[in-house]
């Protein structure tokens, strides 16, 4: 054994091993309790940086701690390897995007493997490979066979210059984020995945999710956003057809003052075609061609439209109300069309200020600060009608059922649920994606490929040069094919999916990952699904999460698999952040994992990142906590050093160890205790910096009995092998390098973790208090049973108590044993 602590040695030796070992290879094993633990996989960038150490650092604890207490554990480890980075490198520096890709998970793989990480890495899945990407076809197609994946025309972000769609993040300020020229609209005709479908079970399962934050709870439900109101169809003069709008508000239809339809409207062409508003609205719609939604829905923005020269007719009291566009109103949510109420809208009392429209208030919401003769702002609120026929008086909740119900009666309306989510647009024009297996023949239309044509393969025979359509339209094999239908030439479709598809469903493949027959085996994704720990970045709260879901449904109801929800608990952890911002390469804070690794050792980076905070909690990077955490493992080794090498001498392992007196006793009682709160805290709280804390604690102990006395050394020999197991999932190398030295046999990471004495927790002697009139006098430690006459008698013989009643009578004594003595005086 080395006297000093070479990490660097420790560690490379026992991730050999471990290698060699298939340590922590996993199947299906019924007589276990399984537990699926995942971090969400990377995007294979080249480099792990802080946040990737911190997240697997986290579930690498998580898996080896349920391991030691007896679960079968699923811990795995893939790459999310699609995407536009690659196809970027490609055009830049002539790299194909495969090899670009590859030789980056080589890289993070070899990183990854020096953190120790306890991966099963026989079932490591990269979604770029065509063993994946086969059964991402399959599955699409399997959506649309049941009628949930469907094209449609849209529009998308189109760089005039570069002849190119644009992602939205590569729209920077309206502009093209390579050539910063101005992006357009361009229409197109894309495939959906219909999202919305599920959007109510969507919504509604949140509530069998205890396990997930309620933050990122709300997000989705934010994001799903389901709202109820009531549509009306109203009468457009001298218009043919009726004009359809949605509100939440039907209460206020007496308050309405103006119309406004999204610019987008189909109706606007029809309305201004060939009148003297039609070269205004033309010129208001190209304006907004080139604004962003956020742009358009943003509140603080001044309000902008035109007058479109007809005029709506109230349905309530014939009123005649003027039709303007304006780009507030959203095409895709609703129906592209409102009523407009300044009174009680803000962004219609906005738009009312600067077209000066009337301001009818319908709702009195009693408050004495509102004059509405002269509102200053929207009222929103909730109240008594007024200015509203023969709905005065009532309430608005009340009008709000009663006005539905006459637009219903009427045949002009009623009841409507309406979603913020939209379908899932998965088109991509790019190349480094999975190819959308569907082929269009002139006689058959949209045809799926042949389940055994299936991967439909990237093309190698592309260009790339950032300009024109998707690459794959360079490709002379790629396009032509034959119809899978009719067996006529046909063209292949040459977009690719959206990565987040492949990530929607990584989780299921990794319970199955060499199946060459079906995407996975149901048997055997019942077995672990579902996750029983899931670990990321809180920045996936909503997209990656709320398609992984849907994906599951939709599997689940394709009878592929069980469970319905593919992830029972959540935990998102916090940013790291360096001098008060989030580590990265713009700001030029970044601390490399590597430089950490080569200076301390893996184990100390994982140690000092699990200590520094709690997991969901931001991460403030501190170079002195990372020398504390390595100074520390060094105590740690040089404490089982000293007992190895000098102080165990012939003492054979594993005896049996007695509490000789009261040092042994407390050494006991330290360790237990310690057990205990490790257990707790590292087991269901995840409180991983409190449980570090407490075993440095238990190590300063160590040290002071050590250093104070004979030492007893089965009981000595038992506190370090505690020790060792209990401080393995945090620093899995030093600690199974000393667990061997320590004379064990079996690996510590095959060592059941250790139960605490329950006994060794009860302590002999307690403290009881002792009051005067309520009043703190003094403290006495007594045998934890003494009864109630001793204790007072105890009490009273108390010179701090005899000082305090001098001159005064005891009226009454209390005694609680165990607790306290309280003597009344006067
Ligand atoms: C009249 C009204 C009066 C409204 C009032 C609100 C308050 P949520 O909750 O988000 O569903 N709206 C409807 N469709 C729209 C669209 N395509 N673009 C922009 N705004 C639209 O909000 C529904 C409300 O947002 C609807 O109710 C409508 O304005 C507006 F005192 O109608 B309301
Ligand atoms: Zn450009
Ligand atoms: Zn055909």
């Amino acid at each position: 054994m080395k006297e000093r602590y070479d990490f660097k040695s420790i560690e490379e030796k026992w991730q050999k091993i471990w290698e060699d070992e298939k340590a922590f290879e996993t199947s299906e094993d019924h007589t276990k309790e399984k537990f699926y633990d995942l971090e969400m996989f990377p995007y294979p960038s080249g480099k792990l940086h802080m946040g990737h150490v911190r997240n697997y650092s986290i579930g690498d604890v998580i898996a080896r701690f349920k391991r030691m207490k007896g679960y079968n554990v699923l811990h795995v480890m893939g790459w999310d390897s699609f995407g536009l980075p690659a196809e970027n490198a490609a055009i830049k520096h002539n790299i194909p995007p495969a090899e670009w890709t590859d030789s980056n998970i080589a890289e993070m793989r070899r990183q990854l493997k020096s953190l120790g990480f306890s991966y099963d890495w026989d079932r490591e899945v990269a979604t770029c490979k065509e063993d994946y990407y086969k059964w991402m076809q399959w599955l699409f197609i399997q959506f649309y066979n049941k009628g949930l994946a469907e094209k449609r025309n849209s529009s998308v972000n189109w760089c005039p210059s570069c002849q190119t769609v644009l992602a939205n993040e590569q729209v920077v300020d309206g502009c093209c984020e390579r050539c910063h020229t101005p992006v357009t609209k361009k229409h197109l005709s894309q495939w959906y995945l219909k999202i919305t479908e599920y959007a109510d079970r969507l919504l509604e399962n949140l509530d069998d999710l205890p396990g997930w934050p309620d933050k990122v709870k709300m997000m989705q439900k934010n994001w799903i956003g389901r709202s109820t109101g009531a549509e009306l169809e109203l009468e457009i003069k001298n218009f043919d057809k009726k004009l359809s709008i949605y509100t939440t508000r039907p209460d206020t239809i007496y308050g309405v003052t103006f119309m406004v339809l999204a610019p987008e409207h189909p109706y606007v062409e029809e309305l201004v075609k060939g009148t003297e508003y039609e070269a205004p609205a033309r010129a208001y719609i190209e304006e907004c061609a080139h604004k962003s939604e956020i742009e358009r829905t943003s509140l603080s923005k001044e309000k902008t439209g035109v007058f479109i020269g007809s005029y709506c007719v109230n349905p309530v009291n014939g009123k005649e109300i003027p039709i303007f566009i304006s780009d507030y109103v959203m095409m895709d949510y609703g129906t592209g069309a409102i009523m407009g109420v300044p009174a009680h809208d803000q962004r219609d009392f906005d738009f009312a200020k600067k077209f000066d429209l009337e301001i009818i208030p319908v709702i009195d919401t009693h408050d004495p600060d509102v004059d509405l003769n002269n509102m200053t702002e929207a009222t929103p609120a909730e109240g008594t009608m007024i200015n509203s026929g023969k709905y005065d008086g009532m309430n608005n909740k009340e009008a709000i059922k009663a006005i539905t119900r006459e637009f219903q009666e009427k045949g002009i309306g009623g009841e409507q649920v309406n979603y913020k989510l939209r379908d899932w647009l998965i088109s991509r024009q790019r190349y480094w994606g999975c190819p959308i297996p569907m082929v269009y023949c002139e006689e058959c239309g949209w045809v799926p490929e042949k389940e055994e044509n299936l991967p439909i393969r990237l093309p190698l025979d592309v260009e790339f040069t950032g300009k024109g359509d998707s690459p794959l339209t360079t490709s002379a094999e790629f396009q032509n094919t034959v119809c899978p239908h009719c067996g006529r030439p046909a063209r292949r479709e040459i977009d690719t999916m959206d990565t987040f598809l492949d990530s929607s469903w990584y989780f299921l493949r990794y319970c199955d990952p060499h199946n060459t027959e079906k995407p996975f085996d149901k048997e055997k994704a019942d077995y672990w699904m579902n996750v029983d720990q899931y670990i990321g970045g809180v920045e996936h709260a909503i997209l990656h999460l709320l398609y992984s879901r849907f994906f599951q449904m939709v599997l689940h109801d394709l009878g592929l698999v069980d469970a319905e929800e593919p992830f029972r608990n959540l935990l998102t952890q916090g940013m790291v952040i360096k001098d008060g911002a989030k580590m990265s390469k713009s700001l030029g804070n970044v601390v490399s994992p590597e430089e950490i690794q080569q200076r301390y050792g893996s184990d100390t980076a994982r140690l000092f990142i699990l200590f520094a905070a709690p997991p969901e909690k931001e991460l403030d990077w501190s170079d002195s906590g990372v020398e504390g955490s390595y100074r520390f493992l060094n105590r740690v080794y040089r404490l089982v050093y000293d007992y190895i090498v000098n102080i165990r001498g012939n003492q054979k392992p594993g005896e049996k160890f007695t509490i000789n007196g009261d040092r042994d006793k407390a050494l006991n009682y330290a360790l237990n205790g310690t057990i205990k709160k490790v257990t707790e805290d590292a087991g269901g709280r995840y409180s991983f910096n409190t449980a570090i804390s407490s075993i440095m604690e238990l190590v300063n102990e160590l040290y002071k009995y050590k250093l104070s006395g004979e030492i007893n050394l089965p009981l000595m020999e038992h506190a370090l092998n505690c020790l060792l197991l209990i401080l393995n999932p945090f620093v899995p190398h030093i600690t199974e390098e000393l667990w061997s030295e320590m004379g064990h046999k079996e690996r510590i990471y095959q060592t059941p973790w250790p139960d605490y004495d329950e006994s060794a927790l009860v302590l002999d002697e307690i403290e009881v208090i002792v009051q005067i009139n309520g009043k703190l006098k003094d403290k006495l430690v007594v045998p934890r049973d003494t009864d109630k006459e001793t204790l007072e008698e105890l009490a009273k013989a108390s010179s701090k108590v005899q000082a305090g009643c001098e001159g005064k009578n005891i009226v009454k004594s209390i005694v609680i044993p165990g607790k306290l003595v309280n003597f009344v005086v006067k």
